[in-house]
């Protein structure tokens, strides 16, 4: 099969019906790239004999060398089914956990998908993470069961057992299936009764009806499901490229044995078997102990060609079995040493693997035209805004994207998922090409004119009198000469060399992108949508039919730009195009300046940005880097920007220490950007600091048990209380601590004295503000409008979703310790949405609650306004969070409660030696109501901004705000932040460790070797169980990132590659050892000995921490200086 030409692929672009883009998707080493390479094969892109050993689109060194992909990439396949022609937009995606956010990028762009399972290892964590992601974005998958060779050949399973196994494995994929079904239904339906809810009165009546019909009975829910005689399952070895669906089957045998294809498809799979007598299909072989259908006629074939061919060898069977099969194979593979050369060769004319998978592919899989139109209004509400809310222009859109119009008139839509960085030299503009007659002419002309030159120079060197007495003439002519070759020169250099040096300083990205709608073109204008860009603002400011040709006014995240350049995505090569039409998937180039990881391009400024891609990787692992000379400084800080486009999920970011930081998502994906930066983008030597592990401080309740296990007795409390009234003395001068933990202090200039309490938050609290952080960033928005008199529109849902999350967080704080708590909620931190809580238990003080959004259709409360410096309170509160004492790591699940806020007013502060001191807050309340009425409250600025915050307050307080401690607000933000550190210290203090989840799989032999390594590194065993069908057991456990580096390594070694874990992150856990701990009791004392720093991890973990911070570390270091004095002196 020849290579297919650019011609066709472009003709063929314009067929949408006959488009189809889908990717490949699976657990990490399922097979995805050597799939990928069987298909590419059949398009003639590389050879036969080398599909499955290149992996083609596995174009990164390093990914040959660890053998798994690590980067999404695309390639355009042609495929003939009968006389329809068809495009195939193909794009393989990497199956390690580090890599997931490749997979989000690859599944946007697609409309269904390929998802390979292992024969042998089943459903995996990322099979089903796969499913999820290919499900939330709305794209039909197709399954192949890969690598069935292993069934025959290590598992060594007889073709009835195998049936069985295979059996379980379209079991377990469609259990993930029906469980992300039902979960949508169930979601729905809750939708569609609170919308009930919501719209009849309650004055109808009290009688709720409920209507069973929209539940799960009724929805049809079959066609979602795998199945191989619905045609969505292959069965294959891409290795050894052969692979087929039942339809193949069903098509030789229904000739050979005289029944309907169809009755075949029917029955080839299932509890069927064949009557050879009656000669009919009948129901019922296992009950009756007969061979399956599919046994007897698929898999007893199968299993008899691998026993001749590679079990036994039987070279006359072979031969007899290429006849009767109808094969031709050459003499030179029936010869060939390797058995699985001539298995390949057989199977990929018997059975091929494309044709199977292909055919499947243009059958099953919808076309770009065929876009459903909730997929559409998924892809087009941006996070809480709904589709209904949108501008009605914008709702307009909907239509372009269903009809996937490639006229002139649709609008141009077109979202880009991700930015590549490619080499220079293989861009098709950059690429030598056979030269034209012209040009060689050119050139040879050149050459005669250099020659005739440097022939010249030579004479005139030899003989100057001549050259001088030759008179003008040929002195002028010869100068001739000169400059023309040098214009020629110049021009030849202008078009070759120049350039090429030039564009090797910079790096080159490529859009990897999806024309949803209209066609785009080289040198067209359009506008770039950022994630934030708001189409109703846009559209309310904008002129009427505006295009980005025109001188616009600027607009926030919009900006415009000119196509530059289109590629046809060909795997390592790219293409160059002209334009490319709707529902196509095309690299565009020219776009790095204003595209930094993602965005949406369209010609029309109604266009929504679509919905941010769910990247489902956390990133967690953090790394110092910096070069090693320190010269190199700004080529690194490019460097990391430009990594930064180019990965989808690293981040790069200034540490407030200067130092720069890279967070990345696991350990294989930091070597990654680690080779990257070094070889790519910086091009420099670099150093990596060992990873920073990130920890977070947490207050606990007082522990009821010693470290050796003891109960705390009455006395040690009371000890412990001592142990606190000593600790006094640390605490800086003003700061008052009782034995509660209640911290009283007072600004320097003794105008305030406010009153903190640390308490700790439930866990699940702590875990719900956690998964709530987009919800509070609403909720403060909201509040932060309000403050300036103006109102933000929250959808109905995502108010919804807040009284939800109000009253999940009532239900949690019960009991007479947080009677209120929720009410009077103050703030969340740090950053104003972390997982710690501000509360305001503040005596008489009323503001204006966190939940006022949900409040606003109600009548409003009397006007509760905001005493003076109410932000510096949540400005200190904030700062307190960011940082703890322990080791400058964020707080978490702690609450802050404010029991008393006391001020005196200026005037009283003046006077306060003459007259006798006057505290009430109540006088200071209503000075501020005054005050803020006067002039709203300006005082909502970062804690920076606040000291020059209301400049009327500042007047009126006059004196009092420039005493010699600095501006009052100032002094108030430190002072909270120091109540709030010293109420923390008073409580048990502990650190918390970020975990990873990670699923094993090994074989007995090794179980043994795992656990080894688990505990070693202080993992904790969840559970394990035998996988069905196979000698394998699955292990689940947690592990301490803090312990994970070389965890993988460590565990492949010891168990020689049978297990290789997957880790990703998934909680924080508190470590239950006090870090300040110190032995007291005798037993402790016996245990432990007298420094007890063995068993101490937390305090281990706490020193590294402070000690990469450049923060003071107590720590002995000379110990037993006498015995080595005494012992010298013996000497
Ligand atoms: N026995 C057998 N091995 C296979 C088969 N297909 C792939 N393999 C092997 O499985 C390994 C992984 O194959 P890849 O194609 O790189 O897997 P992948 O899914 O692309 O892996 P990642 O991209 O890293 O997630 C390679 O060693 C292949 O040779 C098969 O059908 N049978
Ligand atoms: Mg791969």
């Amino acid at each position: 099969m020849g290579h297919t030409s650019l011609e066709k692929l472009i003709r063929l672009q314009r067929k949408t019906p006959n488009i189809r883009n889908i990717c490949i998707l699976a657990h990490v080493d399922h097979g995805k790239t050597t799939l990928a390479d069987c298909l590419v094969a059949s398009n003639g892109i590389i050879s036969t004999r080398l599909a499955g050993k290149m992996r083609y689109l596995d174009s990164r060194e390093d990914e040959q060398i660890r053998g798994i992909t690590m980067k999404s990439s695309a390639i355009s396949l042609h495929y003939t089914a009968g006389d329809s022609e068809y495009l195939i937009n193909l794009i393989d995606s990497p199956g390690h956990v580090d890599f997931s956010s490749e997979v989000s990028t690859a599944v946007r762009l697609c409309d269904g998908a390929i998802v390979v399972v292992d024969a042998v290892e089943g459903v995996c964590p990322q099979t089903q993470a796969v499913l999820r992601q290919a499900w939330l974005e709305n794209i039909r998958p197709v399954l192949v069961v890969n690598k069935i060779d292993r069934l025959i050949v290590e598992l060594k399973l007889s073709p009835q057992e195998a049936y069985t196994h295979l059996q379980k494995i379209l079991e377990q994929v469609n259990a993930v299936t029906g469980a992300l079904f039902t979960s949508k239904v169930l979601e729905e339906r809750a939708v569609k009764e609170a919308e009930v809810e919501g719209g009849v009165p309650e004055t109808s009546g009290g009688e709720q009806v409920y209507d069973w019909s929209a539940g799960l009975e009724e929805t049809d829910d079959s066609h979602l499901y795998f199945s191989p005689d619905q045609g969505n399952v292959v069965f294959a070895s891409a290795i050894d490229s052969w692979g087929f669906s039942i339809h193949q089957f069903a098509q030789i045998y229904c000739q050979k044995m005289g029944i309907r294809s169809e009755v075949l498809q029917k029955t080839l799979w299932g509890d069927f078997y064949l009557n050879a007598k009656a000669k009919k299909i009948m129901k019922g072989a296992q009950s009756k102990g007969k061979k399956p259908l599919f046994v007897q006629l698929v898999l007893d074939n199968i299993w008899s060609l691998y026993d001749a061919v590679v079990t036994r060898r039987d070279k006359e069977k072979v031969e007899k079995m290429v006849a009767s099969l109808g094969l031709k194979v050459t003499a030179r593979d029936l010869r060939h040493s390797d058995p699985k050369v001539l298995l390949s060769a057989i199977c990929s004319q018997w059975l091929p693997v494309s044709q199977a998978v292909l055919s499947m592919v243009c059958e099953m899989l919808p076309s770009p035209s065929e876009m459903s139109s909730e997929r559409v209004e998924r892809l087009m509400s941006v996070g809480t805004r709904r589709f209904d809310s949108l501008p009605e222009k914008t709702q307009q859109l909907k239509q372009a994207f269903l009809e996937c119009a490639s006229e002139e008139t649709a609008p141009v839509i077109v979202f880009v998922s991700k930015m590549f960085a490619v080499d220079p030299k293989s861009l098709p503009q950059n690429k030598q090409r056979p030269l034209t007659q012209e040009e060689i002419a050119q050139r040879r002309e050149l050459a005669r004119q250099r020659h005739a030159e440097r022939q010249a120079t030579s004479q005139s060197a030899e003989n100057p009198e001549s050259a001088n007495a030759g008179g003008t003439q040929t002195a002028t002519s010869a100068n001739n000469t000169n400059t023309d070759t040098e214009a020629l020169c110049a021009q030849r250099e202008a078009l070759t060399v120049k350039p090429a040096e030039e564009e090797e300083e910079k790096e080159h990205f490529v859009a990897f992108a999806r024309v949803y709608s209209g066609v785009v073109r080289r040198g067209q204008r359009v506008f770039v949508l950022g994630p934030k860009y708001d189409p109703a603002l846009a559209l309310r400011t904008l002129p009427e039919g505006c295009s980005a040709d025109d001188a616009l006014p600027s607009i926030a995240h919009l900006a415009c730009c000119t196509v530059e350049h289109l590629y046809l995505l060909m795997g390592r090569e790219l293409e160059e195009l002209e334009e490319v039409p709707a529902g196509n998937v095309l690299g565009i180039g020219g776009m790095e300046e204003f595209i930094l990881k993602s965005a949406t391009v369209s010609t029309s400024p109604a266009c929504p940005p679509f919905t941010p891609l769910n990247f489902e990787a956390t990133p967690i692992v953090r790394v110092a880097v910096e070069p090693k000379h320190p010269s190199e400084m700004p080529k690194l800080v490019r460097g990391m920007r430009l990594l930064n486009q180019a990965d989808p999920c690293a981040e790069v970011l200034i540490q407030e220490t200067g130092e720069h930081v890279l967070v990345t998502a696991g350990e294989v994906h930091l070597q990654r950007c680690l080779d990257d930066l070094r070889e790519r983008f910086a091009k420099i030597e670099i150093s990596a600091s060992k990873p920073i592990i990130p920890f977070r401080e947490t207050v606990i309740r007082p522990p009821k048990v010693d470290m050796v296990n003891e109960d705390l007795g009455r006395q040690q409390k009371v000890a412990v209380i001592h142990q606190a009234k000593e600790e006094q003395a640390k605490y800086s001068e003003g700061v008052q601590v009782d034995s509660s933990g209640l911290v009283n202090l007072t600004t320097p200039n003794k105008m305030a004295t406010i009153g903190v309490r640390a308490v700790p938050l439930p866990e699940e609290v702590t875990r719900l503000l956690e998964g709530s952080s987009e919800l509070i960033r609403t909720m403060e928005q909201f509040s932060l409008f309000a403050r300036e008199g103006k109102t933000l529109e929250i959808s109905q849902k995502t108010l919804e979703e807040i009284q939800d999350f109000k009253s999940k967080l009532e239900g949690h704080l019960q009991g007479r310790k947080w009677r209120n708590a929720v009410e009077s909620i103050w703030a969340f931190g740090p950053r104003r949405c972390g997982p710690n809580v501000l509360l305001n238990s503040v005596e008489g003080y009323q503001r204006p609650s966190v939940w006022q959004c949900l409040e606003r259709e109600k009548e409003k409360p009397e006007a509760v306004t905001l005493r003076d410096f109410d932000n510096s309170i949540v400005s200190g509160f904030q700062l307190a969070t960011l940082s703890g004492p322990m080791c400058e790591e964020p707080l978490m699940g702690v609450c802050f409660s404010v029991e008393s806020w006391e001020m005196k007013l200026a005037s009283q502060f003046a006077q306060q030696d003459s007259t006798e001191e006057e505290t009430t807050s109540h006088q200071g309340l209503e000075a501020n109501n005054k005050k803020t009425s006067a002039a709203p409250a300006s005082e909502v600025s970062e804690p920076g901004g606040s000291s020059e915050a209301g400049g009327g307050q500042n007047r009126r307080k006059g004196d009092a705000a420039t005493d010699c401690y600095g501006p009052f607000s100032g002094q108030l933000i430190a002072a909270m932040k120091e109540a709030c550190r010293c109420a923390f210290q008073a409580k048990p203090q502990r650190l918390m460790a970020a975990m990873y989840t990670c699923e094993i799989m090994a074989t007995a032999e090794v179980l043994g070797r795992v656990y080894g390594v688990l505990s070693k590194r202080e993992g904790r065993v969840l559970n394990e169980e035998m996988k069905e069908g196979t000698d394998m057991f699955i292990i689940r456990a947690v592990l301490p990132v803090a312990e994970s580096f070389g965890f993988a390594d460590e565990m492949r070694k010891r168990t020689s590659g049978l297990a290789s874990p997957q880790l990703v992150f998934s909680h924080w856990e508190v470590i239950s050892s006090d870090p300040f701990w110190v032995p007291t009791t005798e037993e402790e004392y016996l245990h432990f000995g007298e420094k007890a720093d063995s068993a101490n991890q937390a305090l281990k973990y706490m020193n590294a921490v402070r000690k990469r911070k450049g923060l003071y570390v107590e720590e002995k270091i000379v110990e037993h200086a006498e015995k080595q004095r005494t012992l010298s002196k013996n000497k």
